[in-house]
This record gives C-alpha cells, structure tokens and sequence, in this order.
C-alpha cells in the first residue's frame, strides 16, 4: 500500500500556498518525466552501446560522453515542447538556447547540466542532473545571454535528480528542500523526505586531495584543516551531485578549490557558477547551511559575468564553512 505522497500530490498541496506556482510545478513535473527518461538510459546504456566518448569536446574543451549528449538532446526537445521555457543554457550548448515558438510567451528561462559527472557514466558510479530556474527578464529579449546572468538569489526553482542506488529528485522553490525517490514498480516519484535539514553534527568532508600542490596556500591550509583537525571523514566521488547529496543528508562540507594553471599562469575554479554552484547554493541555504566562492563571498550574491563562469566552491555546514573561511588571505 502506498504510504507517502506521489509528486503530483506534493505539488497539488504546494499549489494551495503558493497559487502561482502553476507553471513551476508543472515544469517540475517535466524535470521528473526527463529523470525517468535519463534514469533508464542509463541504467542500460552498456547494452545500448551509448557509453564512451563521443569523440568531441564541448565549449570548456572537456570531453564529452555519449551519454551527455542524449541527456543535453532530450532535456532540450522536451522541454521546449512544454512552452513553459522561453530559453535555455546548458554546460554542452555554447550559446543560450531558443525554446521554439511555443516558447514565446513563457515567463521563465532555465540552466542545466544534463548530466554531471562525466568521468563516472562509464563506471556505474553515480551521476546526476542540475536545474536552476529563474523568472525571464522582460525588457530583455529572451535570447540574451544577460537573462542567465542573474543572481543565484533570483532562483525560482533549483534542485538535482540523482542517479545513484536509487533515483532521487531533490528540489526547492524557496520554502525547504524536498526529496523525491523514483519507485520503478509504480513508476512515479514518492516523497521521501520532507523539509531536509543538515545534520547539526556534520560527518564528512569532500575534496580532491590530489590537487594539494594546485592550489594556493590558504586552500592548502584548508585542505590540511579537514584532514588532520577537522575531525570529519573523508569521502568523495567525483560527482558533485552525489557527493552534495551524502553531504547534505549526513552533514558536511565539500570543497573545489581554484586550480594553478600553468599554460595560462592563473587560478580557476573548475566547476561552474551557473548550472552547477548556484542550484547546490540555493538548495543548502534551503537546508540550513552555507556556500561561498572560497574567497568571503556569498554564492548567491555573485552577479554572473558570462554564461560558464567558473569559481572556488565551499558548500555545507555554516561552521565548517566559517571556519574554512577564516583561511582566506587576499593575495
Ligand atoms: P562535469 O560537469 O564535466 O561532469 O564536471 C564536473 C564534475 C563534478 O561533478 C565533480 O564535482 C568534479 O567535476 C570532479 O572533478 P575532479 O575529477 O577534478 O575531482
Ligand atoms: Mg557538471
């Protein structure tokens, strides 16, 4: 016997506090349909033969998987079916993307990574989907790059679908941070877990520590802090979605420090404002918790400058990311 809400009947209740979350909650509804879709393609994408590269490299100059490009070519033609979307950016489009006619008239636009966590499609290790959703600016035409340089604050909408153990929508239009788990026998989202709040008595820490000798001394300092005093342990994945996720619900912080490149003699962050930092800082703000660029700053109080920005990230607890903060020195 069914125990919990199924996702429509969540929004259903959401749409008696909040009337004019109609087309949200629909487009939500959406996003859940895709994860379905993307769920399965990859659960049985060995056997379709849709792992591997596919032998090109995006606007970043990464390599992109096949399967990073079925989940950017269904988000796409679904989505602009809907009408709900006036444009659209993703981390495998250059530019920002028209959402057809049917797109006209719509009041939002939306940025996604289709799939994150690349290195991990071909392993059976857990990958993920990030939305973030804003009110389209009207005096701006819906093609223009500026409607997707809006602050983090701004979002309407922003969650993940984790494809992992099991599949799991985590969402949140401002008012807590909801989970949803896919049950493949009814074949719908059950809510699972209902206003998350971060453990106050966070357990692990996430970092890639093979980039000690990158990084600046302060995040070296950091990174040092977390192994020998912190008093967390360490996990980490390699997804950001996942590794969000088992921080959220068991409390943490998670980490990706800028970068020294050589070839350019700078320091960049690798993970993007965004599609990828803005979503996880809304949804922590949501739970209780704290993100910053590492350097004093408030993800969602950072204006976007271009479409795949990238920054410093320090995501979780509010002490642990405090502390962490402690550490920055202006160079
Ligand atoms: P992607 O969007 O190309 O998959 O890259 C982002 C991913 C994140 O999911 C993850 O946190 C990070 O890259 C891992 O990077 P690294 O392998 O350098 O630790
Ligand atoms: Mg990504």
């Amino acid at each position: 016997m069914l125990q919990t809400k199924t996702l429509t009947q969540f929004l259903i209740t959401h749409l008696v506090d909040k009337p004019d979350h109609t087309t949200l909650s629909l487009l939500l509804s959406d996003l859940a349909t895709i994860g379905k879709v993307i769920s399965q393609k990859t659960n049985s994408a060995g056997i379709a033969k849709i792992l591997g590269s596919a032998g090109k490299t995006n606007v970043q100059d990464e390599d992109v998987q096949k399967l990073d490009i079925l989940a950017n070519d269904l988000c796409k033609e679904y989505l602009m079916q809907t009408g709900r979307l006036a444009a659209l950016a993703s981390e495998e489009e250059d530019a920002v993307v028209a959402m057809g006619d049917s797109g006209n008239l719509a009041d939002y636009i939306i940025a996604f990574d289709p799939l994150d966590g690349s290195s991990n499609i071909d392993v059976n290790v857990s990958i993920g989907t990030i939305f973030s959703v804003y009110k389209r600016i009207p005096e701006l035409d819906r093609m223009d790059e500026k409607q997707f340089l809006q602050k983090g604050k701004e979002q309407v909408l922003a969650g993940y679908i984790l494809y992992g153990s099991s599949t799991v929508l985590v969402f949140s239009f401002g008012d807590g941070v909801h989970e949803c788990t896919f049950d493949q026998g009814v074949g719908e989202f059950l809510l699972s877990n209902e206003r998350i709040s971060l453990p106050n008595t966070p357990t692990y820490y996430s970092v890639n520590e093979c980039n000690v000798n990158c990084v600046r001394e302060y995040d070296k300092k950091r990174m040092t802090w977390l192994r020998d005093e912190s008093g967390l342990r360490s996990r980490y994945i390699g997804s950001l979605v996942a590794d969000f996720h088992r921080n959220m619900i068991k409390g943490g912080v998670f980490m990706y420090p800028e970068i020294y490149k050589k070839k350019e003699d700078v320091y960049v962050g690798k993970l993007r404002l965004n599609y990828e930092l803005n979503p996880m800082a809304f949804l922590i703000e949501q739970a209780g918790g704290m993100a910053t660029d590492g350097k004093g700053n408030r993800i969602l109080d950072i204006e976007p400058k271009a479409l795949h920005q990238r920054s410093g990230f320090i995501v979780g607890n509010t002490n642990i990311v405090e502390t962490l903060e402690t550490y920055y020195t202006e160079e």
